[in-house]
């Protein structure tokens, strides 16, 4: 009998400590982390003295009484951002250019000595409200930099901000996320109305105690910035995370607002010492604030989409901008798009069909850890592989053979992120096929792919940290997008219209109508009498599906155009190509018009390669009538350019040139100035 115990007793000992829990891999989530996790996507609202002075970074010389609001409404926020399925709002309660939009006791900068409410009004408040009535949370953003307060560059100031924040975590309930702004004095932008002094962004903010007061204050609140502490910045301003997206982050070799930040320490690193999620960012528009003239540069829906897969989809999460409008409305056309967005994702993952597979693990911990949990929607449960094991694979069978294109993955990543290197299979009777590979996998991952008809669906786990620990896996069919067309230009104003998709149709207007399938056909380049209006829209030929109507101001052709310089690749500067550029070896760029025109205003493309130097910060624009003598008609500064390296557009008291100039008096990183594209604005082409 004895003899029989023994062996009995050690497969119960070897069965208890395979099914205990696994071990955690660091670094991991704190508790506040995992609540900001399960947010993933929320709402951020630039509005603030921006919106009425018509700038990306106002000067800090702005006058209280320009803030004025006709109709503002926080509900109309928050029920939009509800319906579009967001979890909260961020407001920016102070910008670049100090004006508050609450009655801080420390300034007279701010809505108290504004018309609007009669100087009553708290727009914080207002805002809180509006969230606890929808179910949201409320973040605040608070830039550090300050263009407006006189003690800018002195301990004195360290003070004012401390002070504030305190204001704004003490007054209005629960904060869900403090969002600390990395752009800064210190870039070489300087010049603010009150900015005397220069910063060193490292040490000025003394960031370690400003940190402590908001734990004190807010203890469940999160803190973003470019080193985190908890949340980190993406790296760009196109809403998009990389392909490798690790949440841990290499910190102490961080500080906010560093120059080489976003090519350097972006996507997070696999020896990360610390749990810095990142946090996608983009606007809705082109600008953060409120501009009119892009009221027809709203993203599309395609645009939006590729931004939620690139954000969510690639272990971010997703804060998407609304520049609410000077009546203190989110646009109309805004809350279109983003509720278009919200009937996609919905559409896109309604039915999973990994519900109906039988799933199996090659390997497994055994006990809890059983691969069915990767079904069972709970985010507590998980396949675990087994001690030891790194590599490991999931499959799934279909009762029959089913369409599928997208694949969603989780890993538990309370326990730390894993995985380094992953695949998918699918089996369609005759053996296994790669569909695709990838890299991270962390809080979410979803992989898109071409339609394909499968039996089988194999999920390879080929490298990790540890033991891989997947949470859940979603399997759906997608319904296909119709894609708006692309518009190309050459430099002899011939348009181009293209889509990625066969077997569709594109139709367009120039007479300001809207175009339907009864509009002019596209069949070959069109030469247009500019300036006008040219819409245009793709319906796919065999469901009749629709795609958006995208608008289009179309400039005078720049045919006639010549670039007064000797180089020939100055050309580059006015060949409507946004992807081809000149560095000059001046800072200038002079163009002959090869005509008198009546102009208005002037666009200027930065070079779009990420790594592109010679990106203007600080302008002078000239005209002339015969190329030799000049009359400065703007000056100024490209705000925000070199994190978000949009077409500026500059206006001026109407005035007639044959020859242009544009000159830079700063470049973001000193080099040589760089000019992807330069335009004229005559007028004419943007009407309504
Ligand atoms: C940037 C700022 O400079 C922009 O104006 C905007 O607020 C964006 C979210 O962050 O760094
Ligand atoms: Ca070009």
């Amino acid at each position: 009998m004895k003899k029989y115990l023994l062996p009995i007793f050690l497969l119960l000992a070897c069965q208890a400590k395979e099914s205990s829990a696994p071990e955690p891999v660091l670094p991991i989530p704190s508790e506040r982390q995992l609540a900001w996790h399960e947010l993933e996507y929320y709402g951020f609202v630039h509005f603030n003295m921006n919106t009425f002075s018509d700038m990306e970074w106002g000067m800090g010389d702005e006058k209280p009484s320009q803030f004025d609001p006709s109709e503002l409404d926080t509900r109309q926020w928050a029920r939009i951002v509800k319906d579009a399925g967001m979890k909260g709002i961020i407001i920016t309660a102070k910008h670049h250019d100090g004006f508050c939009l609450w009655p801080s006791a420390y300034t007279e900068h701010s809505v108290k000595n504004s018309p609007w409410r009669d100087g009553k009004g708290d727009l914080i408040q207002e805002l809180k409200e509006a969230c606890d009535e929808y179910g949201l949370k409320m973040g605040i953003y608070y830039s550090p930099w300050d263009r407006n307060h006189a003690d800018y560059g002195k301990p004195e100031y360290i003070t004012y901000m401390r002070n504030q924040l305190t204001e704004l975590l003490s007054n209005y309930g629960d904060i869900f996320e403090v969002w600390f702004d990395g752009a800064n004095g210190g870039d070489g932008y300087y010049g603010g109305a009150n900015e005397t002094r220069r910063v060193d962004k490292k040490t000025y903010y003394d960031w370690e105690n400003t940190f402590a007061l908001v734990r004190e204050l807010q203890p469940n609140a999160v803190i973003f910035g470019d080193a985190g502490p908890d949340v980190r910045w993406v790296g760009n301003e196109n809403g998009y995370a990389y392909e490798t997206t690790w949440s841990n982050l290499l910190r102490d070799s961080v500080y906010a607002g560093m120059p080489e930040y976003a090519d350097v320490y972006a996507s997070g690193q696999e020896n990360g010492t610390h749990w810095v999620p990142a946090e996608a960012d983009v606007s809705i528009r082109p600008g953060w604030y409120y501009h009119e003239y892009e009221d027809h540069k709203v993203k599309t829906l395609a645009q939006l989409l590729d931004i939620y897969y690139k954000s969510i989809g690639r272990n971010a999460s997703l804060l998407i901008n609304f520049p609410v409008d000077r009546r203190g409305l989110i646009h109309e056309k805004d809350e279109q798009q983003i509720l278009k967005l919200a009937e996609k994702i919905k559409e896109d993952f309604r039915d999973d069909l990994a519900k109906g597979t039988k799933v199996k693990a090659n390997k497994e911990r055994g006990g809890q850890y059983a691969a069915k949990n990767v079904l069972d929607k709970n985010p507590e449960t998980y396949w675990a592989a087994g001690e030891g094991v790194i590599q490991g694979h999931l499959t799934f069978e279909f009762d029959q053979p089913t369409w599928i294109n997208r694949f969603m993955v989780r890993e538990y990543f309370p326990l730390g992120q894993r995985v380094r290197k992953f695949s998918l299979e699918g089996d369609s009777g005759n053996g296994w096929n790669l569909i695709a590979e990838g890299t991270t996998i962390g809080a979410k991952r979803i992989l898109r792919f071409e339609d394909i008809e499968v039996k089988k669906l194999r999920l390879n786990i080929l490298d990790a940290k540890s033991e891989p620990l997947i949470m859940e896996v979603g399997i759906f069919d997608a319904p296909k997008l119709v894609t708006e067309p692309v518009l190309k230009r050459k430099k002899s104003g011939e348009i181009t219209l293209e889509v990625p998709e066969d077997g569709v149709d594109i139709f367009y207007t120039i007479d300001d109508t809207t175009p339907d399938g009864t509009s002019l056909r596209y069949e070959e380049a069109l030469v247009l009498d500019a300036p006008l209006t040219l819409q245009v829209l793709a319906i796919d030929q065999s469901s009749g599906r629709k795609s958006e109507v995208l608008r289009f101001q179309i400039e005078r052709p720049k045919a006639e155009w010549l670039v007064l310089h000797e180089n020939q690749d100055a050309e580059k500067a006015i060949d409507e190509n946004p992807d081809t550029f000149w560095q000059s070896d001046n800072d200038e760029l002079i163009v002959d018009l090869g005509e008198e025109l009546t102009l208005e205003g002037f666009t200027y493309l930065p070079p779009q390669n990420r790594y592109m130097k010679g990106i203007i910060s600080r302008y002078g624009f000239a005209v002339s009538s015969d190329g030799k003598k000049w009359r400065e008609v703007a000056l100024g500064e490209f705000s925000n350019i070199k994190n978000n390296p949009v077409e500026q557009r500059v206006s001026f008291s109407t005035t007639k040139a044959k020859y242009i100039r544009l000159r830079a008096m700063q470049t973001v990183d000193g080099g040589p100035a760089a000019f992807a594209e330069l335009g004229v604005i005559t007028g004419e082409g943007d009407k309504d």
